[in-house]
């Protein structure tokens, strides 16, 4: 009885005589999204993150819970709480996924997670609110066909290669004590974050002290065209790269200044997709590309800008955004796939969190690098407790009792 109901509930209706009209394996195989459940957690970072843009600390975060035919996926939206970095909120996701994904998806035989990118063209923008609900589909297909996600993606890796991303400090002092730390304990490149008057001095005082490191500097986009005479003496400092020096939606400048220095650009926030990854490196604006899974509209899009990038030997690697584990794990997924040849920003979850959300939680090794799961899926168990309790609010979208060969012929799938 109990399992009737369950296959009820899953949508299996086909086993009740609807495979004449379907092949069952063809059936079998589609998501069936049943559940779609909302939530916004509170989380406070154990030290504040200083960037140009201002001062992260306590984190509002939305998280996506999935279910098509009883398996459960995962997916985190990577908005900060201020439009600062790029123009999404943690406000304006919960918006736009309440009122326009959420009822678009629910209901849905899919038969494959990228689908759900075709399935949200018609929403402008918004990429880390659709990346959060395309993920979760991704984990459950992952989970169905019984791999690991990163296989699914196509990834290679069975460990992936590990950077910090270090805020603004007080003094070049203090940066230096905290970059010796972080090299204690594995990493392999460190990137400081930099503002005007937050700079040369910096960077001076790190590289003076470790001659030989994998440094780069991150700007959020603090400078402008004109300070290009000052950009260029970053060029004294061997670094591996400067990320995204301007303005966040200007390729172009990028393209001059990239002509006026010898530090390699890496674009960040002016890349939202495999349309602009392809201009940026025509124009010569930059030679690597940091791919965030949100600001790129999730796993499908990513492999995009990968994929880009890997015909022009372009190298990438995967950029961070405070994330809790389960977006840590889906950009460890990610990182496997073959042109993700440089140290990403996916660092230890205890770098971030007193206590994080999966379980066991993200765990560097000495050498600086993290094992890739070889479980199904995330391949990490998410605290389903813990996250009640950090939760301020939830929403719900259940599919209509329909059966799914309906939706099968309705949607035209
Ligand atoms: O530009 O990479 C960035 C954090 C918030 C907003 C933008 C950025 C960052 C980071 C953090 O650098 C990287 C991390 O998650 O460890
Ligand atoms: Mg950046």
């Amino acid at each position: 009885m109990v399992h009737f109901l369950v296959d009820m509930l899953a949508g299996r209706f086909y086993k009740f005589g609807f495979t004449r009209h379907f092949p069952e394996r063809e059936l079998r195989e589609l998501m069936n999204v049943e559940l779609i459940t909302l939530r916004e957690i509170r989380m406070r970072l154990k030290a504040p993150f200083e960037t140009s843009f201002g001062v992260m600390q306590d984190r509002r975060i939305v998280l996506l819970e999935v279910i098509a035919d009883g398996t459960t996926g995962w997916g985190e939206v990577t908005t900060g709480e201020t439009p600062s970095y790029n123009s999404e909120t943690t406000e304006t996701a919960w918006h736009i996924i309440s009122d326009f994904i959420a009822p678009l998806i629910v209901g849905k035989c899919l038969a494959h997670a990228k689908e759900v990118a075709t399935l949200l063209g018609g929403i402008r923008g918004h990429q880390m609110a659709k990346a959060g609900v395309e993920n979760a589909l991704w984990d459950i297909e992952a989970q169905q066909k019984g791999v690991p996600l990163s296989e699914l993606l196509g990834g290679t890796r069975r460990q992936i290669v590990c950077g910090v991303s270090l805020g603004i400090r007080e003094t070049p002092q203090a940066l230096v004590r905290r970059v010796e730390e972080e090299l204690r304990c594995g990493y392999q490149r460190i990137k400081l974050k930099v503002k005007p008057g937050k700079d040369l001095e910096y960077v001076a005082a790190v590289r003076e002290q470790f001659p030989d490191i994998r440094l780069s500097v991150d700007a959020n986009c603090a400078y402008r065209l004109e300070d290009a005479d000052h950009l260029r003496k970053f060029d004294d400092f061997q670094l591996l790269m400067m990320e995204q020096p301007l303005e966040w939606d200007d390729i172009h400048s990028h393209a001059r200044l990239q002509a006026q220095i010898r530090t390699a650009i890496c674009l960040d926030e002016c890349i939202n997709g495999a349309g602009h990854a392809y201009a940026a490196i025509h124009m010569n604006a930059c030679k690597i590309i940091n791919i965030k899974l949100g600001r790129v509209g999730g796993h499908s899009g990513a492999s995009k800008v990968h994929d880009v990038c890997w015909e022009h030997a372009v190298p990438v690697w995967c950029g961070g955004m405070l994330e809790t584990g389960i977006g840590r794990a889906h950009n460890i997924a990610m990182s496997t796939l073959p042109g993700f040849t440089l140290p990403g920003d996916v660092s230890a979850s205890s770098r971030y969190w007193d206590e994080d959300i999966v379980e066991p939680p993200i765990e560097v090794t000495e050498a600086g690098t993290i094992h890739v799961p070889r479980t199904s899926g995330l391949g990490y168990k998410v605290k389903h407790d813990l996250i009640d309790r950090l939760s301020v609010r939830n929403k719900h979208w259940k599919a209509e009792a329909t059966s799914a060969a309906e939706k099968f012929v309705g949607k035209g799938i």
